[in-house]
């Protein structure tokens, strides 16, 4: 009928008043919203279901295992770590390796101990370069360990860096006694200071063997480029500190992915306040070459 109103309550296609329309409507409305909403609640659930069992499974170390390549390893290692910086890159492995491990090294560099040694600068004499260092140290190869300890270390180090061993130099085993200490520098050998270098130590790797009671941190002074203008005096204890830990080990790299130098990886040790610190550092370089 031509001129005919439009009846109300037509929303939904029936001819139903107006408030019971709006009504209608809205309750179907959020029925599919409610719906919906579960669904994806269910595929959420789901998903969360399958990562906690495979993360148990992962912390068992079982049934999860890859397909894996002729050097591959038939089974999952669990090397916890934590980000302590990323100016320098730095890395901490706590429980890295056990006291029984710790205390394997220790007794086998404990007869062979000498005053730690320093690479000289050009024009620089040991004389006058003999209280920047002040620990006493000796180097092991793993094949002097008969235990087998050393070489466990290096492997799993290895592993932890994806560098393989064969970049490693010789374990430095290092005793500081009360006020020994390590004055702040680079691992990273300047060839403008050094003279040419066949390879450089573009990462260090600390396993420290021993608790320390007070002092002996291994200290980042310019950790995330701070205190680099204030004319540090390369002595001072300060910037990031880490405190040595029985079996923990610390990771840092002195070179950028692109083979320039971090500035941010100075370092060094704080003095043993009270106690004794023994730490075994492997410095890994960027070729097999020496
Ligand atoms: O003993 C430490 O914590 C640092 C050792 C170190 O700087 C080094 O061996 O190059």
């Amino acid at each position: 009928m031509k001129g005919h109103k439009p009846r109300p309550g037509r929303g939904c296609g029936y001819a139903l008043p107006l408030p019971i329309a709006v009504l209608m409507c809205s309750a179907f409305f959020f029925l599919g919203y409610y719906v919906s909403l579960s669904n994806n609640q269910e595929i959420v659930v789901e998903n969360d279901v399958n990562r906690i069992n495979r993360q148990k499974l992962l912390e068992n170390g079982e049934g999860v295992l890859a397909e894996y390549g002729v050097t591959g390893d038939d089974k999952l290692n669990i090397i916890p770590f934590q980000v302590l910086s990323w100016k320098p890159r730095a890395l901490l492995f706590p429980g890295f390796a056990n006291k029984l491990q710790c205390e394997t090294i220790i007794a086998l560099a404990k007869t062979r101990l000498s005053p730690s040694g320093l690479a000289l600068r050009k024009g620089e004499s040991v004389d006058a370069t003999k209280d920047v260092r002040t620990s006493s140290g000796t180097f092991l190869s793993s094949s002097q360990d008969k235990t087998g300890t050393l070489r466990w270390v290096e492997e799993r180090m290895a592993k932890a860096t994806m560098i393989p061993k064969e970049h490693g130099e010789a374990f430095n085993v290092l005793r500081y006694e009360i006020g020994q200490k390590y004055n702040s520098h680079y691992d990273v050998f300047n060839p403008a200071e050094y003279g040419p270098q066949k390879s450089q130590r573009m990462a260090s790797f600390l396993l420290y063997l021993s608790d320390v009671e007070e002092g002996g941190e291994t200290m980042f002074p310019f950790e995330n480029y701070q205190n680099m203008n204030i004319g540090y005096d390369y002595k001072q204890c300060m910037g990031l500190r880490v405190k040595p830990k029985q079996g923990d080990a610390l990771l840092f790299y002195s070179m950028f992915p692109n083979g320039t130098f971090d500035a941010a990886a100075l370092h060094g040790s704080c003095p043993v306040a009270s106690g004794e610190k023994w730490v075994a550092t492997k410095w890994i370089r960027d070729s097999m070459d020496r």
